[in-house]
């Protein structure tokens, strides 16, 4: 059996994607649509969410945190992930980490889904508006991290980066008062310029679920 990646076009599954193909792996990539019932990822995460992955021996496997190390494991001579043991392996997984807590989880939940914290539509536009500014703050320190630099380490392309690019487009969608993020855009213009990220968005713009 092939393995099968479900994603979602515009979604975080985007930085598998990236990943699948930076790496060249075998895999399937399959389209969902997140507002359908029937969606086939949902027989096998109860969550519905992207990503979601079956490996190849049938093992499903969800979270960005966990299928971003996993898929790059697949091709260590991708340099998408250092060596297991490795500090530089530890600081890519530290971005991984912040990207899904504080900035997915913590900021974009809220702006995207602010009935998910209140009920009430007033209550939801509160919720909304503390989450952007919260976004403002927490993504400063990836706006220091990119000065000078066309990644996040510096040096490699890694996953933190495939993952950063989804929120740099997210970011980019918020209009002006984000305009100030110069070096998330600068890295943005850099991601969606790459061979790997243009492929994975044309392929998710024209293939249907
Ligand atoms: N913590 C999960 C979050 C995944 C997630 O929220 N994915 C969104 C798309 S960006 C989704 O599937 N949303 C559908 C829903 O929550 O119903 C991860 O990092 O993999």
């Amino acid at each position: 059996m092939r393995a099968t990646l479900f994603v979602s076009p515009g979604a975080c599954s985007l930085a598998c994607h990236v990943v699948v193909l930076e790496a060249g792996l075998p895999i399937h990539v399959v389209p969902v649509d997140l507002r359908d019932p029937a969606a086939p990822h949902r027989a096998v995460n109860p969550l519905g969410r992207v990503p979601t992955l079956i490996t190849a021996a049938g093992e499903v496997l969800t979270e960005n945190s966990a299928l971003l190390p996993y898929l790059a494991d697949q091709s260590p001579s991708s340099g998408l992930l250092a060596p297991v043991g490795t500090v530089l392996r530890a600081r890519t997984q530290a971005w991984v980490g912040y990207l899904n807590a504080e900035i997915h989880t913590g900021c974009f939940r809220a702006i995207n889904r602010p009935q998910r914290y209140c009920l009430d539509m007033k209550g939801q536009a509160t919720v909304r508006e503390q989450a952007l500014l919260r976004l403002q703050e927490a993504l400063e320190p990836i706006e220091s991290a990119l000065q000078d630099r066309a990644t996040l380490d510096g040096e490699h392309f890694t996953i933190a980066d495939a993952y950063l690019g989804v929120f740099g487009a997210w970011v980019r969608a918020l209009g002006a008062d984000f305009d100030r993020f110069t070096e998330l855009h600068r890295f943005g213009r850099g991601y969606e310029q790459r061979a790997s990220v243009m492929r994975a968005r044309a392929w998710e713009s024209t293939t249907q679920p």
